[in-house]
């Protein structure tokens, strides 16, 4: 070695080591989705969190706009390998929609409207790691890309920011969602590469 530097070994190396491994960088913003893509309109959308023992905290779209908001810039990755550094967002803290809930459930599973799904530990969701987003680089978030909102876990791969958002199920058990039934690893620490169960 010697002679290349760090910084610039390899396809997309992306600086301070900010690419985790097996990934490479892009500049757009593919689009990914498992089935045809819902029209859910504002008026329409709702936004419900179920507790263990089953009971619902709704919030409207007026409701969620009307909560503080945060406009996190964070890097994602998905599984299919690229990554996109420094994507900005508004949208709302989990923690501030679920500081009001009662659980001591471990786990949740989000599902969309069309019907996916995705898990992950409650844990994930809080101090500050997961928004619902509706803005994406200063404009409203397309419907290609989730619109009117959807979940943004940028510290997991990409397959559980799930788009379309229309709750969350709060739950004692760990219930795979859509690619984690599929094969797809349950937890997805782009770090440690958990792209496939057994990784
Ligand atoms: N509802 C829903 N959410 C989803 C998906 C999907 O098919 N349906 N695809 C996931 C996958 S695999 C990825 S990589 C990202 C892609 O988001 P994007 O299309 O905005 O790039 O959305 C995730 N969230
Ligand atoms: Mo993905």
């Amino acid at each position: 070695m010697g002679i290349v530097s760090p910084g610039f070994r390899g396809r997309g190396r992306a600086p301070g080591g900010r690419l985790p491994p097996g990934q490479y960088l892009t500049t757009d913003f593919p689009v990914l989705s498992a089935g045809p893509t819902p029209r859910v309109r504002e008026e329409d959308w709702t936004f419900t969190v179920t507790n263990e023992a089953g009971k619902d905290y709704n919030w409207s779209w007026r409701e969620l706009l009307a909560l503080p908001s945060e406009t996190p810039t964070v890097d994602i990755h998905c599984v299919t390998k690229w990554s996109k550094l420094d994507t900005s967002w508004q949208g709302v803290s989990l923690d501030v929609l679920l500081a009001d809930v009662e659980t001591a459930a471990d786990y949740a599973l989000i599902y969309s409207y069309g019907g996916y799904t995705t898990n992950l530990p409650l844990e994930d969701l809080l101090d500050g790691q997961a928004w619902i987003v509706h803005r994406f680089e200063g404009e409203e978030l397309s419907a290609e890309h989730g619109g009117p909102a959807r979940l943004l876990v940028p510290h997991l791969y990409f397959w559980k920011s799930a788009k379309w958002v229309r709750g969350i199920r709060l739950q004692d058990e760990d219930i795979p969602g859509f690619w984690e039934t599929a094969g797809y690893h349950d937890y997805g620490d782009p770090w440690r590469e958990q792209r496939y169960q057994g990784d």
